[in-house]
């Protein structure tokens, strides 16, 4: 897994405002699994799955939105955008019966990469509470 590792890597750990990896993928500089897209929105795959489906929904403009802590009130229409798109993708995985929509803010809560994101999971039985 060296490409996992190098991607890692280059994976921001604090929220320094820089570019991230996520924008690789959103200009397809870095090729993903897309399973969902709109013109605000990009849901591919995650490259460390953590469930049978687990799917990475992001805003196409990062418009300040490195971490769910730093929403303002300008961010609502596209924080409600996200939330109906991962409803969207868990519909397409055939998992709309049973999923979890999960946002990690800050390093605390083990934000990696510091371009908004909502994990989208499920295809097995979840547990809870989670770690
Ligand atoms: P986190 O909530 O910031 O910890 O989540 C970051 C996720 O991004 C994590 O699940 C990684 O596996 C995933 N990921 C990815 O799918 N592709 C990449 O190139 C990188 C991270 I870097």
């Amino acid at each position: 897994h060296d490409e996992e590792a190098a991607a890692r890597a280059s994976a921001t750990e604090v929220d320094s405002g820089a570019p991230t990896i996520f924008d690789k993928i959103i200009s397809k500089e870095i090729p993903s699994t897309i399973v969902y897209e709109d013109e605000k929105v990009l849901a591919f795959r995650d490259i460390n799955p953590q469930a049978p489906v687990h799917v990475l929904v992001i805003p196409k403009l990062r418009d300040g939105l490195t971490e769910l802590g730093k929403a303002e009130p300008c961010h609502e229409d596209i924080l409600g955008h996200l939330l109906h798109a991962s409803k969207i993708v868990a519909e397409k995985e055939g998992i709309v019966d049973g999923f979890r929509v999960v946002i990690n803010s800050g390093a605390s809560a083990c934000q990696s990469v510091y371009h908004l994101h909502l994990h989208v999971l499920g295809g097995r039985q979840m547990k809870w509470p989670p770690g």
